[in-house]
């Protein structure tokens, strides 16, 4: 089986699209996991939910954490905070409207509510901005989808290590040029709608391997990722 993951996304339902033809996904034999933050600041928040809400409803093999954009989503929506409106959520709401025109908008709402804040598989921890330890004694908190890079990578690879049982953890939340690989934890977030070269990763988790596009190129470039 291959091993996909896909992070902050922020509406760029083209490109992903791009990527997952491009590898010929197979939702009902690879798996996939998306590390949060599909929505807001890209033009098709909506259909971006829609496609994974579907996809994670119809197949087993399909995970989505949530991220801290999703969360900035359901404070506006129970009226505990307006910061959406600031990162594109009139937009966001507008997509999402018009993406479930038919059954309703709420449904999607109920969907990103019950998202978990991490996935495990035998070999990876995903975890939209990684977290604090302890990882496994504590039940996950939600302020950990607001992680700072810096405090994350303030842990020490082999406590991280030993934390997750030796399993690398995905994350995504702080772009940045290219995937990352420190030894412990993997950055898959590469700035898409966000950063002046904005860029959205597809990674394979069993050769190691990222799909990136590019949005100026609007081209796909393949590269191994290296395991130091
Ligand atoms: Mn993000």
């Amino acid at each position: 089986m291959r091993r996909f993951a896909i992070s902050d996304i922020h509406g760029s339902y083209y490109e992903m699209m791009k990527l997952l033809e491009y590898v010929k996904f197979h939702p009902g034999q690879d798996q996939l996991v998306v590390v949060g933050d599909m929505i807001n600041r890209g033009p098709e928040s909506g259909k971006v939910v829609k496609e994974l809400k579907e996809l994670q409803e119809t197949y087993k093999h399909i995970h989505v954490t949530i991220g801290n954009h999703e969360e900035m989503m359901l404070w506006y929506l129970a009226g505990v905070d307006d910061m959406w409106v600031h990162f594109g959520g009139k937009q966001a709401a507008d997509s999402i409207n018009e993406a479930f025109y038919e059954e309703g908008a709420g449904k999607a709402v109920q969907w990103v509510h019950r998202l978990p804040l991490t996935f495990e598989d035998e070999k990876f921890v995903y975890a939209h901005a990684g977290f604090l330890l302890p990882y496994k004694t504590e039940r996950q908190n939600r302020e950990h989808l607001w992680l700072q890079r810096k405090v994350f990578y303030s842990i020490q690879k082999e406590a991280l290590l030993s934390e997750t049982e030796g399993k690398i953890t995905v994350h995504g939340h702080t772009p940045a040029n290219t995937v990352i690989f420190d030894g412990a934890r993997m950055g898959i977030d590469l700035g898409a709608q966000v950063t002046s070269g904005p860029k959205l990763a597809l990674v394979e988790l069993e050769e190691w391997v990222s799909y990136v596009y590019d949005f100026g190129s609007e081209r796909i470039r393949v590269s191994k990722i290296s395991k130091k």
